[in-house]
């Protein structure tokens, strides 16, 4: 974790941490009835109604809602285009002897890696054992002919503003995948579909949601929370000052 205080608006949303009310945020939701502390099952079904909530919400406020150990809805844009298996493109460019272009179904015809790991963000929450499922990143790189003075790799989201990065070799890894699914089922807007990046053994940060294009470059460029503080070899476990389990 960064070890300056930064400003509050180049943080994630922490746990507890909510700048905006938990009962203002319910009430929006219509959700003020429900208790947070609701029993499991109730929670289970709380949990994906906030699933469906975020695809809607315009406000990515959803994202900062407490649900019960699950996942968090993140963005770092206020709305995000919603794209499918006709409008959705993933460009493959920089230092490559054979530039690409993949549509969804280009994704779906190639080979899928199904990887089940525990997801760990770093401001502290973990999903053990959450399936994802995709097409490896070595074999997008591979196909495109990555060229000799190549060095690292740079992603680009389609809401326009997050960015991530890998060094080569870190990209080249079995567990790093071009997700198309996550939990056995396609990819939903909220948690960046319609193709996410996922990279199995570093925080969460790193797998890019809305995932649009993928550069060769040199060397490595810090991404968007990079640039704020976090660690740019985000290895879960040995990075950003925490000493969480390995995934
Ligand atoms: N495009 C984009 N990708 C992103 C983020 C984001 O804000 N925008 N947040 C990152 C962070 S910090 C986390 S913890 C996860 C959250 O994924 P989820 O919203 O599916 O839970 O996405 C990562 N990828
Ligand atoms: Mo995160």
């Amino acid at each position: 974790m960064p070890s300056e205080p930064e400003p509050e608006r180049d943080r994630e949303p922490e746990e507890g941490g909510s700048p905006v009310g938990r009962r203002l945020l319910l009430g929006m939701l219509g959700l003020g009835a429900l208790g947070v502390a609701a029993a499991p099952t109730l929670q289970r079904g709380l949990e994906s109604f906030l699933g469906g909530a975020a695809d809607k919400d315009p406000t990515g406020l959803t994202g900062l809602l407490p649900n019960g150990g699950g996942f968090r809805y993140y963005s770092v844009t206020s709305s995000v285009p919603h794209k499918d298996a006709d409008d959705y493109r993933l460009t493959i460019d920089g230092l490559v002897d054979h530039p690409t272009t993949y549509t969804l179904s280009d994704l779906r015809a190639l080979p899928q890696t199904r990887l089940v790991r525990d997801v760990q963000c770093v401001t502290g929450w973990r999903v053990p054992h959450t399936p994802f499922e995709g097409v490896r990143l070595s074999r997008l790189l591979d196909a495109a002919g990555v060229r000799s003075s190549a060095g690292a790799v740079r992603f680009r989201c389609f809401d326009g503003m997050y960015t991530e990065s890998l060094t080569l070799s870190q990209a080249r890894r079995a567990d790093v995948l071009v997700a198309l699914r996550m939990q056995d089922k396609d990819l939903s807007h909220s948690h960046g579909g319609p193709v996410r990046l996922y990279v199995a053994p570093m925080y969460f940060y790193k797998s890019a949601k809305w995932l649009s294009g993928i550069t060769v470059t040199s060397d490595v460029r810090p991404g968007y929370w990079e640039d704020r503080g976090y660690d740019v070899d985000a290895w879960v476990g040995r990075s950003n000052g925490r000493d969480d389990e390995s995934t």
